[in-house]
């Protein structure tokens, strides 16, 4: 997904860029232009004005294109940009950069006739601040969209990057050694620790050709989710093909309730492989295993993955 690498700045900062380089160009032409003081004043301030306008309109494009087009996401994407801000917003953001790219063409083009056809030396100056304001007013009215689209970028670069490839998910209960199982089914290192909801984010992991996914959180209840929450959610209903559910024994969450996590799981209607976690320190576990048809290895659990 396409993301800006720099940050989006203010309306202030573009015009600030512009309006200097504006100058530089002019010291510039001023050195080699020769002619009445008419014609060097027209040649300067048309410069002027052009370079306004290119850096401008340079800036506002490179906005846009930075920018993923929304339509050309995967489902998961845009159902997770859905959970983080207003699509439509968004979108009209993008195209007030366009908009204030042609508006400043249109004034450029404008200005630029005044000055090569005006006769006296004081309007030239005069257009040229009316072309400074013009274009200055233009860039206040977007200053709003520039601020949405620099919070789009930071929340956008926080997105997991998530390939279109054969994945599972990794679920259950908080604890129960989900990222753990990440680490051995993948070369991954992600952060492990001894007590609840040490995910924070969603951890991704390769192995041969399975991308896999670590999804924290208890998952059921949407509205209420936190923002990691939902993209566990989201990777499991539009990326996952297949889901290992883990069961933890030993962890304080009673059986019952991991049950109906797993019913909830299971709802997303993709093919679930039941895995029990830490068999090394339960004594007892074969019946439930069998009983639920879980997995207790690393190695039978690749097994069933490579098939
Ligand atoms: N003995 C034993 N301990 C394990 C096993 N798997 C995980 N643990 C321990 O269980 C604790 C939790 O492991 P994590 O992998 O962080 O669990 P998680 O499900 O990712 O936890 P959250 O991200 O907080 O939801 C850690 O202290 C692990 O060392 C296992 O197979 N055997
Ligand atoms: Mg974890």
């Amino acid at each position: 997904m396409n993301i800006p690498t720099g940050k989006i700045e203010s309306n202030e900062f573009y015009i600030g860029v512009a309006f200097k380089r504006a100058n530089e160009s002019a010291r510039l032409i001023r050195l080699k232009t020769s002619g009445s003081r008419l014609q060097k004043s027209q040649m300067v301030e048309t410069i002027k004005l052009e370079t306004i306008k290119e850096t401008l309109s340079d800036f506002l494009e490179k906005i846009q294109r930075a920018f993923p087009n929304y339509r050309e996401l995967s489902p998961f994407y845009q159902e997770l940009i859905k959970c983080y801000f207003d699509v439509g917003d968004f979108r009209k953001s993008l195209a007030a950069m366009m908009w204030a790219s042609e508006k400043i063409n249109e004034f450029y083009k404008m200005y630029k006739h005044k000055i090569v056809k005006c006769t006296q030396l004081q309007k030239i100056n005069q257009f040229r601040t009316e072309f400074y304001g013009r274009a200055s007013s233009t860039m206040r009215q977007i200053n709003k969209n520039l601020q949405l689209l620099e919070e789009a970028r930071k929340i956008l670069n926080d997105f997991p990057v998530v390939k279109k490839m054969n994945t599972v998910c990794i679920a259950g209960f908080p604890n129960v050694g989900k990222t753990t199982l990440l680490s051995k089914l993948t070369k991954s290192k992600p952060e492990i620790a001894s007590y609840s909801f040490t995910t924070k984010r969603l951890n991704i992991g390769y192995s041969n050709d399975i991308q896999f996914i670590d999804t924290p959180g208890t998952l059921n209840r949407f509205e209420k989710m936190n923002t990691i929450e939902r993209q566990a959610v989201l990777a499991m209903r539009y990326v996952a093909d297949k889901i290992i559910y883990i069961f933890d024994l030993t962890e304080i969450y009673p059986i019952e309730d991991q049950l109906k996590l797993l019913d909830v799981v299971k709802e997303f209607k993709k093919p679930v492989i039941i895995y029990l976690s830490k068999t090394d320190i339960l004594d007892d576990y074969k019946e439930f295993a069998k009983k639920h048809n879980a997995v207790t290895t690393i190695e039978e659990l690749k097994q069933i993955l490579s098939s």
